[in-house]
């Protein structure tokens, strides 16, 4: 095999690739050379967390958008490695929504043990991605040595992920408040808001988690406004929900019922935008954050030229294992034992799974339809078969338990969908539980 693939980034997406690649290598497969530039010096991506915020050393857009004390947002079962269980990683089962460091520390386990370390340039940032002649072109820059240099690949994979560069709206008054204003991608700590009154814009899990945390280390009072409709939890009482934000006059918030507040600090959790600056028009996703994306067939494969192909690039319920079902597809086309059918045929794929998408009457549909879309890749492919449907059970009941009390639903436990086992308890309830380190939290 004489192909040579770049793949774009080694968060969980481009670490799924590379284990994709390096499995068929195991079992005797001879597969393409392979390239992963990633323009941080670890891998891990969004799990790679950093301290930094603006730009780096290098002057690059920092990516990192977690901050400290993050726990997973959803139960762990529902994004287990099918290949790399949380028992093999941990020696032991382990409770079901771990912390930061410890979903980092699995992340690294399946990869160190493929021993694909090796095929990272680290400190690479990837400036211009070109098509020509059946081949593309990909310049970089090697950060530490100030030295940009280009390489010619068969296929490219972009696995830069979609939840790094903010979409920060404008509201009126933000040029005279008098405290601070950020975006959830630059939030670090909640501490730095204790005792504050903060306000934040957005419904989704930002808004929900970034609030819980300030509520957690404790802000003053909570107020979360929405454009569309409220998240409508049992909130604490110092928490409120209010209609869209219209404008500030000095501290104080105005909303769109009339109503006031006076505020410290905003925090906008207003989202992020696919943001691919180094592809020319010919090979940029432009998509919609959904679970159904704009032309990509198969969710994979860019139809207007296949050899080019995006992982994770979907709205995530599932995350971990629908990379890896996507990383194995896409494997396997470019290695031959798939074929993508013509252009007109892609693009009524992309159009069936939107109509599909769109279909759906709320959550629950959404999680059975990315559930479906997994199963389908992994019937194609030798990723292992696993439970998809226990998967999407274990996300129905974090929902119900959400709705039962939002302060207290990390302190449930589900059943692995890769052993067979039930997680235990966590020791301590998440509102109580400061100390979020690897070495605490595994004390189960
Ligand atoms: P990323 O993790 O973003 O990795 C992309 C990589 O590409 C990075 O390492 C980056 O440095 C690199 N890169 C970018 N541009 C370039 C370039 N030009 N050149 C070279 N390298 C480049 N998911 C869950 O399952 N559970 C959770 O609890 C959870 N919490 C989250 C909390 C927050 C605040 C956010 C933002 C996301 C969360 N997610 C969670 C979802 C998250 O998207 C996935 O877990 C996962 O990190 C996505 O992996 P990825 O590889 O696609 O992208
Ligand atoms: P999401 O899930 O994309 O949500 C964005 C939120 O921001 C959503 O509630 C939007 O409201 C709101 N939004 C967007 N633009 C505006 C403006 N202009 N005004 C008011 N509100 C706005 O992003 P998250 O950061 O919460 O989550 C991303 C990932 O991070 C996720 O996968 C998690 O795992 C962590 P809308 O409902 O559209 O009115």
């Amino acid at each position: 095999m004489t192909k040579k693939v770049a793949i774009i980034g080694a968060g969980p997406s481009g670490l799924a690739q590379l284990r994709a690649f390096q499995s068929a290598r195991e079992n005797g497969e001879e597969i393409p050379e392979i390239v992963c530039f990633e323009k941080q010096s670890n891998w891990g991506g969004l799990w790679n967390y950093s301290w930094r915020t603006g730009l780096d050393e290098y002057g690059e857009p920092v990516h990192g958008s977690m901050y400290r004390y993050l726990w997973s947002n959803g139960p762990k079962e529902g994004l287990e490695f099918a290949d790399y269980s949380f028992e093999e990683h941990f020696g032991k089962q382990i409770a079901s929504y771990p912390p930061r460091a410890v979903l980092f520390d699995y992340i690294q386990g399946r990869v160190n043990k493929a021993g694909v370390r090796d095929w990272i340039r680290f400190n690479t940032a990837v400036r211009d991605v070109t098509f020509d002649n059946g081949k593309f072109t990909v310049k970089v820059h090697d950060l530490p040595n100030d030295k940009i240099y280009t390489e010619e690949f068969d296929n490219v994979i972009v696995a830069s992920g979609h939840f790094s560069t903010p979409n920060v709206p404008h509201f009126d008054g933000f040029e005279s408040f008098p405290g601070r204003v950020l975006h959830a991608h630059d939030f670090r700590d909640a501490l730095e808001f204790e005792n504050k009154n903060i306000l934040i814009v957005g419904t989704s899990y930002s808004a929900e988690d970034i609030g819980s945390q300030c509520w957690k280390y404790g802000a003053k009072t909570i107020t979360v406004s929405h454009r569309t409709a409220p998240m409508g939890h049992k909130w604490p009482e110092n928490w409120e929900e209010v209609p869209l934000l219209t404008r500030m006059e000095g501290k104080t918030a105005h909303f769109k019922d009339g109503t006031s507040k006076e505020i410290d600090a905003v925090i906008l959790c207003t989202g992020y935008q696919h943001h691919f600056p180094y592809l020319n028009d010919e090979l940029r996703l432009k998509t919609a954050n959904r679970l159904a994306t704009a032309d990509l067939y198969k969710g994979v494969a860019y139809v207007h030229n296949p050899a080019l192909m995006y992982i994770g690039m979907q709205d995530q319920w599932f995350t971990f294992n629908m990379f890896d079902a996507q990383a194995w597809w896409a494997r396997d086309v470019i290695m031959g034992k798939i074929s993508c059918p013509d252009k007109s045929d892609m693009e009524a794929d992309v159009i069936a799974r939107v109509k599909a998408e769109d279909s759906g009457k709320d959550d629950y549909d959404a999680i059975w339809y990315q559930g479906d879309y997994i199963k389908e890749l992994v019937a194609e492919t030798d990723y292992p078969t696993f439970d998809v449907e226990g998967a999407c059970n274990a996300f129905k009941e974090w929902k119900g338990h959400k709705k039962i009390n939002i302060m207290t639903f990390r302190d449930n436990a589900y059943k692995s969908v890769i052993t067979g086992t039930m997680a235990p308890k966590h020791h301590t309830p998440w509102k109580d539980a400061m100390d979020d380190s690897l070495e605490v939290y595994l004390q189960n």
